[in-house]
């Protein structure tokens, strides 16, 4: 993939698979501006975005930090002003942010159903429309790529408050690549099945959970946020120009597993 000179915007870019996109559209020679929220453990959050900046500048790839909570209606604005005024225009949106709390469906509380909500669906509405109008701007096209989920097309015990918004993210790209594709600008999803990163480490600690994934993965393997970022790297270059409103499943081959 070649991305020299493109400039990107990743959210939720401090760890698991938005700091590996992240890396490989820097590696892939583009210019990132990474997003990260600083939630209750604000050090630990701090510092996984500091070491993303530097693992991201040592491609030497120009690379800016900034926080900032995707539900947050000013963030979308704040992400892309600065990658124009840090590094000079907006190619590449990746609106990746996004909270999975595992949590009993009778129980859930309203709250976090609206948390789960207000991040994972609305965060990336605004991202991917504050990015897009960037680049209707500049009209030179560009790129938006969503982190939806296997969880679009099943669902989840503990994730009845996710699954719908993942549903959503999906459509969302589908809609944003109608009205888009007169600017160039392609819109598409990728849904990754269990990828191991800190959102779900305490799931996959059972090692029951482990099992049964292992058994029904056909490529026989947890994925890796590697796995995902050059399936996001492929959607946001130009080997994938004539890519629009897709939904990329990159799960091991779990959703056509069903026997
Ligand atoms: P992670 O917990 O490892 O990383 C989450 C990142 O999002 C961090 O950088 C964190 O700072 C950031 N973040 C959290 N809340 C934010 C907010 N309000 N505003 C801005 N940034 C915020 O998670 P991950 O597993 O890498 O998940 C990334 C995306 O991939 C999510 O949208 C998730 O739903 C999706 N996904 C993950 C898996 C999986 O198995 N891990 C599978 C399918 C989809
Ligand atoms: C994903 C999918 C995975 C789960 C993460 C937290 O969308 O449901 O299986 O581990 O969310």
């Amino acid at each position: 993939m070649n991305l020299a000179g493109k400039v990107a915007i990743v959210t939720g870019a401090s760890r698991g698979i938005g700091r590996a996109a992240a890396l490989a559209l820097a590696r892939a020679g583009a210019g990132v501006v990474i997003n990260y929220h600083r939630g209750i453990d604000a050090d630990r959050d701090d510092k996984a975005g500091s070491d993303a900046l530097a693992a991201v500048q040592a491609t030497g790839q120009p690379a800016i930090l900034l926080e900032g909570d995707v539900a947050r209606s000013d963030t979308a604005e704040r992400l892309a002003a600065t990658a124009v005024e840090g590094l000079g225009r907006l190619d590449i949106a990746v609106c990746n942010a996004g909270i999975c709390t595992f949590h009993d469906a009778l129980s859930l509380p309203e709250e976090l159903v609206r948390r789960t909500v207000e991040v994972n669906l609305i965060g990336t509405f605004l991202c991917a429309q504050a990015a897009a109008r960037q680049m209707r701007n500049q009209n030179q096209g560009g790129a938006i790529i969503a982190t939806s989920s296997i969880s679009a097309l099943v669902g989840g015990a503990l994730q009845a408050h996710y699954t719908p918004t993942k549903a959503g993210v999906h459509s969302l790209m589908q809609s944003l690549a109608v009205a888009l594709g007169p600017w160039g600008i392609r819109c598409n999803s990728v849904m990754p099945g269990a990828i191991e990163t800190d959102l779900n480490r305490v799931d996959l600690a059972d090692p029951k959970k482990r099992a049964y994934f292992a058994g029904r993965i056909p490529l026989g393997r947890l994925g890796a946020p590697e796995d995902v970022a050059d399936v996001i790297c492929f959607l946001a270059s130009d080997a994938a120009r004539y890519v629009t409103g897709a939904a990329i499943l990159v799960d091991g081959g779990m959703f056509v597993n069903l026997q």
